[in-house]
């Protein structure tokens, strides 16, 4: 089957930093029955990963990446407002706090994250970005926590998982409260290698990890 033309225009709007057609092209495809999630994972997402590969390579500048980056936070708000809007308010799914790490004001999949995590039905406590350990913690033991999901997009910050796992074993709470990491550099050998109890690819493998931990 050939895929619907609409994602690749909407790619290359995210491309080329059209905030006003991301907003018109990423609205029509909702209104029009689409699926939200559909068009993040098959225009925006390669369309932002196309955009930091630019930079990564030296072919775009700092003020196109965040010109992008903005234009990625608008079909984000509106693909996370659709989801939020199908949220089954019946389904327990648990308490989860999410933050992006410290030193890292990477949020765009954190925040598909919590949109999704919403919508399948978990209380979620998100704390933003740039996020200190120990106001994780904290937060995770006043909501009563049964998982904290982090994220980090820099080789530099993932090494803040690793501080969180070691901080929630020194207060005695590594058996209490389960942990899954998620980001563009982080690994399941990462994963794995610092404690964490999952790793997630993507924001629907959050959803799954966590659902197999919790039951
Ligand atoms: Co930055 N940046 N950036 N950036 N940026 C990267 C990460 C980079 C790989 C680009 C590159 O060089 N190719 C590079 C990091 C290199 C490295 O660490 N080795 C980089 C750099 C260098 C920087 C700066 C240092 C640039 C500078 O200032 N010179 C700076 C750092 C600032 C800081 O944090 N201290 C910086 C700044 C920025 C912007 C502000 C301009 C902007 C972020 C805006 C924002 O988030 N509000 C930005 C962007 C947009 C990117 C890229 C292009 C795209 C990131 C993104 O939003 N992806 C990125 C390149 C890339 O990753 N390919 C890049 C889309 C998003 C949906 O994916 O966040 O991976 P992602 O989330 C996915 C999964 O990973 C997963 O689910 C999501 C949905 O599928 N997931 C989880 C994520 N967290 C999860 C948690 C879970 C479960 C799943 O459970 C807990």
């Amino acid at each position: 089957m050939t895929e619907n033309p609409i994602f690749q225009e909407a790619k290359n709007f995210i491309i080329l930093q059209e905030k006003e057609k991301v907003a018109e092209i990423t609205k029509k495809f909702i209104e029009d029955g689409g699926d939200p999630m559909e068009i993040m994972n098959k225009a925006f997402i390669p369309g932002i990963n196309e955009v930091g590969d630019l930079f990564g390579r030296g072919q775009l500048f700092l003020p196109e990446l965040m010109l992008s980056a903005d234009a990625m936070l608008i079909a984000t708000d509106l693909v996370n407002g659709a989801l939020e809007g199908t949220a089954n308010a019946q389904k327990k799914g648990g308490i989860v706090v999410l933050a992006t790490v410290k030193g890292d004001v990477h949020d765009i999949g954190k925040c598909i994250v919590v949109s999704l995590m919403k919508a399948n039905g978990f209380e979620v406590h998100d704390l933003g970005r740039d996020v200190d350990v120990d106001r994780i913690i904290e937060e995770a033991v006043k909501v009563k926590a049964d998982v904290i999901g982090t994220s980090a997009l820099l080789t530099t910050t993932m090494k803040q998982q690793k501080v969180l796992e070691e901080a929630l074993k020194t207060a005695g709470l590594k058996d209490k409260i389960k942990t899954v990491v998620g980001g563009a550099p982080v690994t399941p050998r990462w994963a794995a290698r610092i404690g964490a109890d999952g790793y997630a690819e993507d924001a629907q493998d959050g959803i799954v990890k966590i659902k197999e931990m919790l039951n």
